[in-house]
């Protein structure tokens, strides 16, 4: 397979102006007849030969301006049709035939359950009609579809109704016009028995939009969280944007197989169910809030990528980043700021970092790929988030503003580059963002090395800071990132003024005690004055910049910025810093004697979490969040060589001797967060059931008859999900015989009750396949046959193989490599059936790097293996040839 070039960008020979869709479904095929109005390329060379994509389909016919082309007047090969010879402008009509039914690569159109559905982004038009797929050829599209009535009585497409009738034997039809000119990624269309939740919405300019969501009738009770979430976006993006709706209507279907969480398509978003159904019975308060957050992002994506969208894919990130940052903000505002943007840095700092740090590590604005599917990343979608926000954090709220104002307003219509986005932050500001475009053209992730030195006597704190960045495969050496650093002084009793020499080195906002120091060289100085007592710099405050900083700090200097710090995120980051040490004091320990029985817990961890427990005055959310210790998947993210057993060995033994030390805070703080009030899925609750199943999970630690019963009465008496499953968590991963009994009925009880719920079976796969007890792998492999799993359903293989490869590692890196190869095994299966979610899941063998000899050795054997195979897809290949190079 050819790598494709962003310096080989060229704008293409033809427009297609009009795009005249006809769909004829039927069961053993459907007919697809287009009808393009092409024009040539002013800049194109006279003769230029007309070049469509096309892909999977069989081509019936093919004319120019009504004539048949006989097959001596074109060139067909597997992805390209060429017309050596057309007029300047005119009509090409291609009919072809494609198998909705056989694809299950659910790219282009496809069959999901009864129902039809398609997916184009990023290339998925090109296995419908050859077409000239790339985002630049914007065309103005209207669609018939012809199908049997009673079997497909709901026939949707882009943009608005415009035409209906009756057809023989039963069949009829319907025709949707969207006025407004799009790239072809944004396409779509469903047919299916479907059933409606209606709303409307009136826009600041009193225009009445019907705002309507299509799913299954059995799902119809789990719409209205969706509804309010969409209606909520609608008025933010205006007050926040000053961005309307446009069309009379705005469309969600939810369909159940699906290879991401949900599609933009202009006027007919297409979702994932996992990302629009939601009720309390069967969702937990995660699941509400992804559904909130996806449904938002959607929408926003109506400006920020179908008003104004893509010159092409690696300008990904210009769409996805910007429209991440914007859903991050929009959830802050719904809900807890200091909640989500722990939430969201924890995310990135474990699974950005890592894959930042590994193989397929590429700039937000990438240079090159093989297939473009495989860079729908966290890079182009978290990290371009950042990017935005320290631009946002850079220019200041305002003229952020008047940036993005100024965005949509010179590009509205347009297909456009990452570069036109920060041209017009720049026009609007005044500023010059020259160094700061680094952040789109340089992988991997800057360290700062900071450095703090009090002055007694003349009363001056003075911070060095070094900048630098490992080597990527991109390139070597970097050049320097131009990184907004937010930071605070904190004494004994709380945040210190500030007073920062010299005014052209850092922005101050020195009454709230914070100021944002600009850096842009390899190494800078600053000089905080008038500073009566030894501070404890508080760094990198709300996680300004995405990267990673080391400051030697001691564990009582943590402990001051845990209570005292005034900025949310750095108290949260503090408890985890204290976390990583001392579980890497036990890790080290581990690592020399092979156990940890009679080591004690740290006394100011201890402490620490003791204060936490006690203070009732402490705001929920944070204390259940401070109370979390860091993750097996961030303490290997931090290691250089990831110890399997003593991480996985190390933190178990810190949460037992957290459990037994603090027994009675637990208990006190279980039964004082729990509620009799019915659900909700505000902030305020969520943070309180969050805390209540912390304490409930360490309880469960303590494995007698009371916390059992806890356990038990909790699953069977709870009224939603969110406890339920925190329950059979604690029990699932019990270890006594009595927990082992009490597992297996639950599951049992749980199955039983909710198998006809899809989306709750894969949150019971789920849990099973979490479960750290010895025996995961021969426990995963029996529920790969289960009637409630399913290969071909994504989110059944994410629920199921993803869950056990990517966050239960002791049971996933055996020593033996039977983990491995179970992997190995399971991504040869997809990449015949769905290459992209194949290559998803093939990420956990591209970390071998990161492992000790005998597993590296496993692992690349692995990804050996799948090298070898034939017909290997284009999304498998590109991830698997660059992890072995
Ligand atoms: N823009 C959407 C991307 C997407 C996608 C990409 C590749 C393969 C399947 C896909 N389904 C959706 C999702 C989004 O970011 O909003
Ligand atoms: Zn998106």
């Amino acid at each position: 397979p050819r790598a494709i070039l962003l310096r080989d960008y060229r704008a293409p020979d033809y427009w297609i102006d009009k795009t005249d869709l006809h769909f004829s479904l039927a069961e053993e095929a459907t007919d697809v007849t287009a009808e393009l109005m092409l024009r040539r390329n002013a800049e194109a060379a006279a003769g230029a030969p007309l070049v469509l994509h096309g892909q999977d389909m069989e081509l019936i016919e093919v004319a120019v301006d009504g004539r048949p082309l006989a097959p001596r007047e074109y060139q067909l090969t597997d992805e390209l049709l060429t017309l050596p010879q057309v007029p300047a402008q005119f009509k090409l009509t291609c009919k072809t035939r494609l198998k909705p039914a056989q694809n299950t690569s659910l790219e282009g159109l496809y069959k999901s359950h009864s129902m039809y559905c398609t997916q184009c982004e990023a290339e998925g038009f090109r296995k419908i009609t050859y077409y000239l797929d790339r985002p630049d050829v914007m065309s103005e599209f209207t669609t018939t579809i012809d199908a049997d009535r009673s079997r497909y009585p709901v026939l949707l497409s882009n943009g608005n109704l415009v035409d209906r009738g009756e057809g023989d034997g039963g069949r009829h039809w319907v025709r949707w016009h969207d006025p407004f000119k799009k790239p072809a990624y944004l396409f779509a269309l469903v047919a299916g028995d479907l059933c409606a939740l209606d709303d409307t919405f009136t826009t600041r300019s009193g225009r009445e939009v019907t705002l309507r969501i299509f799913v299954e009738a059995k799902d119809l009770d789990k719409c209205d969280h969706a509804m309010a979430s969409l209606k909520n976006a609608m008025a933010w993006d205006e007050k926040v944007y000053g961005r309307e709706y446009d069309l009379d209507i705005f469309m969600i279907v939810a369909v159940d197989d699906f290879n991401m969480g949900a599609m933009e398509n202009k006027g007919l978003n297409i979702f994932n169910t996992s990302c629009v159904l939601a009720k309390p019975e069967t969702t937990t308060d995660a699941g509400f809030q992804r559904v909130e957050a996806v449904v938002a992002h959607e929408y926003f994506h109506n400006w920020s990528g179908n008003r104004v969208t893509c010159r092409d894919w690696f300008q990904l990130s210009l769409k996805e980043g910007f429209t991440v940052f914007r859903d991050a903000e929009f959830s802050a505002d719904m809900g807890s700021p200091t909640v989500k943007r722990v939430e969201d840095v924890s995310l990135l700092r474990t699974l950005q970092f890592a894959e930042d740090a590994g193989p397929m590590s590429h700039p937000v604005q990438p240079a090159s790929f093989i297939e473009i599917s495989n860079f729908y990343t966290l890079t182009i979608y978290e990290k371009g988030a950042e990017v935005v926000r320290m631009l946002r954090n850079l220019l200041g709220a305002a003229q952020f503003r008047r940036g993005s104002d100024l965005y949509f307003e010179r590009h509205d219509g347009q297909a456009v580059t990452i570069d036109d986005f920060v041209k017009a932050m720049e026009d609007a500001s005044g500023r010059d963002l020259g160094q700061f475009k680094r952040w789109y053209s340089q992988a991997g992730t800057p360290v700062l090395e900071v450095d703090g030195v009090y002055d007694a006597g003349r009363e001056e704190f003075t911070l060095t800071v070094s900048q630098s960045c490992p080597p990527t495969p991109d390139s070597e050496t970097k050049l320097a990132f131009h990184i907004p650093l937010a930071v605070g002084l904190v004494g004994e009793a709380g945040p210190l003024a500030l007073r920062l020499r010299g005014s052209d080195s850092g922005t101050g906002e020195a009454d709230q005690g914070s100021c944002v120091l600009e850096l842009t060289k390899p190494q800078q100085t600053f000089v905080f004055e008038g500073v009566a007592e030894k501070p404890v710099p508080s760094l990198l405050r709300g996680f300004s910049a995405p990267v990673k900083l080391h400051y030697d700090y001691s564990r009582d200097d943590l402990m001051r910025l845990m209570s005292r710090d005034s900025d949310g995120f750095c108290r949260w980051d503090a408890s985890q810093q204290l976390g990583v040490a001392v579980i890497g004091d036990l890790i080290d320990r581990y690592g020399k004697t092979g156990e940890l029985h009679r080591e004690p817990a740290d006394p100011r961890l201890l402490s620490a979490h003791r204060e936490l427990l006690d203070d009732d005055s402490l705001d929920r959310a944070m204390v259940a969040l401070m109370l979390r210790l860091p993750t097996e998947a961030y303490l290997s993210e931090l290691a250089d060589t990831v110890d399997v057993e003593a991480i996985h060995a190390a933190r178990q033994h810190l949460r037992k001797a957290l459990a037994l030390a603090l027994a009675e805070q637990w208990e006190r703080v279980y039964h004082g967060n729990c509620s009799d009030e019915a659900y909700r899925a505000d902030a305020g609750a969520i943070a309180r059931r969050s805390l209540k199943n912390t304490a409930l999970g360490y309880l469960a630690l303590r494995e007698d008859d009371n916390s059992l019963e806890l356990c038990r009465t909790q699953f069977e008496q709870a009224d939603n999900m969110t406890d339920v499953l925190a329950a059979l968590a604690c029990l699932v991963n019990g270890t006594s015989a009595a927990a082992t009994a009490a597992s297996t009925a639950a599951l049992a009880a749980f199955y039983q009750r909710w198998q006809h719920e899809p989306l709750v079976v894969n949150q019971w796969l789920s849990v099973q396949a979490g479960c750290v007890a010895p025996g995961g792998l021969a426990r995963v492999k029996a529920l790969l046959q289960h009637p409630g799993f399913d290969i071909k359903n994504p989110n059944k293989v994410r629920a199921l193989i993803g869950t056990f490869c990517n966050q239960n590692a002791i049971n996933f890196h055996l020593k033996s490599g039977a983990g491995y190869r179970f992997l190995a095994d399971q991504i040869i299966v997809l990449n015949r059936l769905n290459p992209q979610i194949a290559a998803r899941m093939t990420t956990p063998l591209t970390k071998w790097q990161k492992y000790d000899p005998q597993r590296q050795i496993l692992m690349k054997s692995e990804l050996e293996r799948i090298l070898i195979e034939p017909d290997l897809s284009k999304d498998v290949y590109e991830v698997v040839s660059k992890s072995l190079r």
